[in-house]
């Protein structure tokens, strides 16, 4: 077993050179603008396009994930609905809905991928569904021609929970879909978000709502919030969109090893993301899931248990307890092992082999 002097955290953030970092400053201090669409996050937003394939004119940035979701969501016109979504993910994603006042419904999830199956959505459909928010959890595709389909079939918004899902092409699949960029993710602005739309006459409303709604000096036209990302935001994404390329390559190099490692062991890794954005892996009990999460931490390895307790289990949404069997087991057996930047194939392998022996 190796122990570890240092703490080896889930994942740390990637840090541009801080010269590079100084320098976006030294123009900000020029420019003596900080926030409200300043040049820095026009440059962001034009880049981000650029980067993701998409028109300037169907994006839209936001101080952080879970106000793009909740902004997105009302703009969709969700409010007073019922939404079907996932319980296997984080809990921005029903709250989101919550805060906007549409009841989220929860439908199981496949074994394969752990995302919302679309046979379980389709089957909790009612009249007074509006939309269905599946999640690309830990970056996996979810079944986006399952999705499309009940949309088409039963004229609801099918809008996506991609915050996972940055450096794969899943932003083409439905009507939104929401990147985080909070720092613990592959690619991220200190804290931030996105939405990219199919329908570029969202954007204006969505530029307005995460200003208030203040159309002029004159003019408030909704009840919007405060969710414009700032200019120091903007120059992190910046900086950290130089170097995808990179981060993309050291997560899948270090999933890479996890997944040679695991194969043909009784620890189920979890792959089939483009973005290897996350590590993990399934074990055959509860037990065993607890016994591996205590003795990692032992050894200063501190793995995270993505996602548990199941959604269902926390106060606003027990009301769904016990409606998602796969789920639940998922979330008991599931830990997501340390993956980012930096992080060294031999540490990686490391960990695994840790997990090895304590499982053994
Ligand atoms: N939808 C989904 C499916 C999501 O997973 C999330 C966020 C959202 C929506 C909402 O997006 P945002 O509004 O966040 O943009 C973390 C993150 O706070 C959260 O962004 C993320 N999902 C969730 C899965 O994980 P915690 O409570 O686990 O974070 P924390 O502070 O324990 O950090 C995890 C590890 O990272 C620690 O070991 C320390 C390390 N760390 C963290 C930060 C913030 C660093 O080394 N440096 C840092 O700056 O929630």
């Amino acid at each position: 077993m190796t122990i570890f002097n240092e703490p080896i955290l889930v994942t740390r953030p990637y840090l541009p050179p801080l010269e590079e970092f100084k320098r976006g400053c030294e123009e900000i201090w020029t420019n003596r603008w900080l926030t409200n669409d300043g040049p820095m996050l026009q440059r962001f937003h034009e880049a981000l396009s650029g980067y993701l394939g998409v028109p300037s004119s169907n994006l839209a940035l936001f101080a952080n994930g879970t106000l793009a979701l909740e902004l997105g969501f009302y703009a969709m016109g969700l409010s007073g609905g019922d939404v079907i979504t996932t319980p296997f993910t984080f809990v921005a994603t029903s709250h989101a809905l919550k805060r906007i006042g549409a009841t989220p419904v929860f439908a199981d999830v496949d074994p394969a991928t752990l995302c919302l199956s679309p046979a379980a959505a389709e089957r909790s459909i009612t009249p007074r569904t509006k939309a269905i928010v599946p999640v690309h959890v830990y970056g996996n595709p979810c079944d986006v021609d399952g999705f499309a389909r009940l949309g088409e079939k039963y004229g609801v918004k099918i809008i996506y929970d991609a915050a996972h899902a940055f450096g794969t092409d899943l932003h083409r699949y439905g009507d939104i879909s929401m990147f985080s960029f909070h720092p613990t993710k592959l690619f991220h602005s200190c804290e931030g978000g996105c939405l990219v739309f199919r329908d570029d006459s969202l954007q204006r409303k969505l530029f307005n709502l995460r200003n208030f709604a203040i159309e002029s000096e004159l003019a408030c036209v909704d009840v919007g919030t405060n969710a414009k990302m700032n200019e120091l935001q903007a120059l992190m994404g910046l900086l950290c969109l130089e170097r995808m390329d990179d981060l993309l390559a050291s997560r899948r190099r270090i999933a890479g090893i996890y997944a040679e490692k695991f194969r043909g062991t009784c620890v189920r890794f979890i792959d089939g993301s483009a973005n290897a954005a996350y590590c993990p892996v399934l074990f055959k009990s509860y037990e065993i899931r607890e016994r591996v999460y205590a003795g990692l931490k032992k050894s200063n390895i501190h793995a995270r248990r993505y996602f548990y307790p199941l959604l269902t289990e926390f106060a606003p949404y027990i009301y769904a307890r016990g409606t998602c069997p796969v789920a639940a087991d998922a979330a008991s057996r599931v830990l997501t092992l340390p993956t980012y930047y930096g992080l060294a194939d031999e540490d990686v392998r490391s960990i695994a082999d840790n997990v090895l022996e304590i499982v053994s």
